[in-house]
């Protein structure tokens, strides 16, 4: 996939690490007992991270169950666009993925000797609702209920993101997110599933990447539903699945158990910027290209978090794309702007940025050559985990979770019959390094999430990405743990402070 297809896409205001007091937000509970193996791991390096924090794994529902049509589950748009000849990496569909469906009880099992304290997974619409809306599938809705049952039994944190891509084919079939209902389509399955779920779940995000989703997938055609929109639709699209998070968060606190407080957010696809250089000038540069949104409009951060958290478009993106949005966008925005308890950030990577010559903030180049994972469109830039946290705190000032991290590499088994992934431990300790340094500059991380538990379907890249602690062979099922597994074990154990021990070059140098 090309890099502007993928994350640098994006980009308003230099934004301070002001210290502003945080909003009250409940954190994640503490499993009820350590699974055997997490007794704290003892390290000399001092760790800044809360003995709280929510050190966890993430999976999407498309991306790993399987059983796609089993027990009344019908077709997402991702089961359609797969099929389309040369839509995926040698045609591959999740039909079967990982087969989580049958296997989760193993799968959780995993996640329990792992000692993960969180696990952030998704709810396929159509395994609970085959229509989208109407008539519930029973079988379904307790495939999860099984599934909480036995995460809550390791001592593993659920966080649910109701939305992954996966839309229903059914709901496609009315219009999708460009038909004004879809808000309220949405809201109603997450009432459905917090009045089900919300005494186990107290976690929720609305959508996966709502950005991604309607670029990659509804302007750009390479990801589900493959549409090619024009501006006109594509923006009333955006604005819809904005109009949806905002109605699904009133949902989900209409539809909350008495006494139960849940927390609510959006795992969003950030990508951001860092300095090309020391100098002030420099970070200041970075921060606003972060946040502006003049151009590439509809993958930048602030087109989407700017309504969501400040309830307002930004006016650079309005200067262009204000008649794109349908008739009076602005008596949507208060319902768009609902109370948030965090934000949820997937960042993967970020691009130098620089003053230019004209007073303006540039996107520089990486050096040729420059190491990358195995994606092309991932840089290996450790810093992303340190700027983007600050930068979106320093704007937004809301507890943070990132929600997404992970590096793609093409595993293989070893001749001593392991699985060394060497570059990704290399990468996640250095990305833990630089998000402690957030953490010790007073940015209120709360968790992290590897992306990703287990290898998996990368959407339009199939099985051939491999981003998983540990390696599926798909042919089998089998799953074996690499060596990143035993790694952010330990991490885990250490909370964070395994990742901080001194290392012969520094976090950002990936290059001699
Ligand atoms: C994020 C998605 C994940 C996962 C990850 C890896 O954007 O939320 O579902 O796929 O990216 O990226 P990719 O699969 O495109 O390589």
């Amino acid at each position: 996939m090309s890099l502007i297809s993928r994350r640098s896409l994006l980009s308003c205001l230099p934004a301070g690490l002001a210290g502003v007091a945080l909003p009250a937000c409940t954190r994640p509970p503490r499993p009820a007992a350590g699974p055997p193996g997490s007794q704290p791991l003892e390290l000399s390096a001092a760790s800044p991270f809360p003995t709280d924090f929510a050190w966890g794994v993430a999976t999407a529902a498309y991306q790993i169950e399987g059983a796609a049509s089993q027990d009344g589950r019908s077709p997402s748009i991702w089961d359609d666009f797969s099929r389309q000849p040369g839509a995926t990496f040698e045609g591959h569909t999740g039909d079967v993925a990982c087969d989580h469906y049958h296997r989760y009880r193993e799968d959780v099992e995993l996640m329990r000797s792992l000692g993960a304290r969180a696990y952030r997974f998704s709810i396929s619409w159509t395994r609970v609702l085959p229509e989208g809306r109407g008539q519930v599938n029973e079988k379904g809705l307790d495939f999860y209920s099984r599934l909480l049952d036995e995460l809550l039994r390791a001592g593993v944190t659920p966080f649910a993101t109701l939305f992954h891509w996966d839309y229903p084919r059914a709901l496609f079939a009315k219009g999708g997110w460009a038909e004004r209902d879809s808000a309220d389509w949405f809201a109603d399955y997450a009432s459905l599933i917090v009045k089900r779920f919300g005494d186990r779940v107290l976690h929720w995000m609305t959508h996966n990447e709502p950005n991604i989703h309607i670029l990659l997938g509804h302007v750009l055609g390479l990801h589900a539903p493959g549409l090619k929109l024009p501006p006109e639709k594509a923006f009333v699209a955006a604005h819809n699945c904005l109009r949806a998070h905002g109605k699904a968060a009133q949902a989900i606190r209409a539809a909350a158990r008495p006494a139960t407080h849940p927390e609510i957010g959006c795992a969003f696809g950030f990508f951001g910027y860092h300095p090309a250089s020391a100098s002030p000038d420099d970070l200041a540069a970075a921060a606003e290209l972060t946040f502006a949104a003049a151009e590439k409009t509809l993958g930048c951060p602030a087109w989407w978090l700017d309504p969501l958290l400040r309830g307002a478009y930004p006016a650079d993106g309005l200067a262009t794309h204000a008649a794109h949005l349908p008739p009076q966008f602005e008596k949507d925005l208060a319902e768009i702007h609902q109370p948030q308890d965090f934000l949820g950030l997937n960042i993967y990577s970020s691009g130098p940025a620089r003053r230019g010559a004209d007073g303006k903030p540039e996107a520089a180049k990486l050096p040729p050559g420059y190491p990358r994972a195995a994606t092309d469109w991932q840089p290996i830039t450790p810093q992303a985990l340190y700027y983007g946290p600050r930068f979106v705190y320093g704007r937004y000032q809301l507890p943070i979770y990132i929600t997404e991290n992970g590096l793609p590499v093409r595993d293989q088994l070893f001749l001593d019959g392991s699985i060394h992934d060497a570059q990704r431990i290399d990468y996640l300790q250095r990305a833990l390094v630089r998000l402690a340094d957030a953490v010790r500059e007073g940015v209120p991380v709360r968790g992290y999430f590897h992306w990703s538990m287990f290898d998996n379907f990368e959407w339009a890249d199939g099985y051939k990405q491999r981003f998983g602690l540990v390696y599926v062979d798909f042919e089998s099922q089998r799953r074996v743990p690499k060596d990143s597994f035993a790694f952010y074990r330990d991490i885990i154990r250490s909370n964070g402070a395994r990742a901080l021990v001194p290392t012969t070059v520094a976090a950002d140098v990936v290059s001699p």
